[in-house]
């Protein structure tokens, strides 16, 4: 009796503890799986609180890279040598002008000249012209960029409005690059 009842304290024994060790387990893994999910609700609401400012920002990133200006402006003005010059966005007076535009951007022209300057593309992808050919003093054009890459503008003179008009040396001829990038 004796040694049964050991061994069946020591079952019984036995039992609880297996039954204690698999109840700790599961309460381990309950422990570990809620813990888990914690992390996964935390990470999901930090990626939700990361997103949304993100993706507020996707647009602004997405623009932000191109920070050329969506336009320019330049004039064509009469000079003694070479009749005519560029000045563009108020800078130095030049023959041969750089600009910078994201793309859709425009450049607005003025032909202050005292002869007539229609805008033509000699290189580059299709522009959009308006009121290109400029006939009077003060006349503007547009030319819109709708795609990045790069542009080559130049103008073609005409006839001066008035006789009379000296200028030293051969007519410029003036050129505009316009680089346009991804808006
Ligand atoms: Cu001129």
């Amino acid at each position: 009796m004796e040694t049964e009842n050991t061994d069946q304290q020591k079952f019984d024994e036995q039992v609880n503890k297996t039954g204690k060790l698999v109840l700790e387990i599961l309460a381990g893994v309950g422990v570990f799986a809620a813990l888990l999910m914690s992390i996964v609700a935390l990470i999901v609401s930090a990626d939700r609180t990361n997103a949304s400012p993100a993706s507020s920002g996707v647009s602004a990133a997405a623009k932000a890279p191109s920070t050329a200006p969506t336009s320019a402006s330049a004039t064509i003005d009469h000079v003694t040598r070479g009749c005519h010059v560029l000045t563009v966005n108020n800078g130095a007076q030049t023959t041969s002008a750089t600009i910078h535009l994201a793309a859709g951007g425009s450049l607005q022209v003025q032909d202050n000249d005292v002869m007539p300057h229609q805008i033509v593309r000699v290189a580059g992808p299709q522009a959009q012209f308006a009121g290109a050919a400029m006939t009077h003093m003060g006349a503007r054009s547009t030319v819109t960029f709708p795609t990045p890459g790069t542009y080559s503008l130049t103008t073609k003179a005409g006839e001066d409005y008035m006789k009379g008009i000296q200028t030293l040396g051969p007519d410029n001829t003036l050129r505009i690059k316009v680089i346009v990038s991804a808006a």
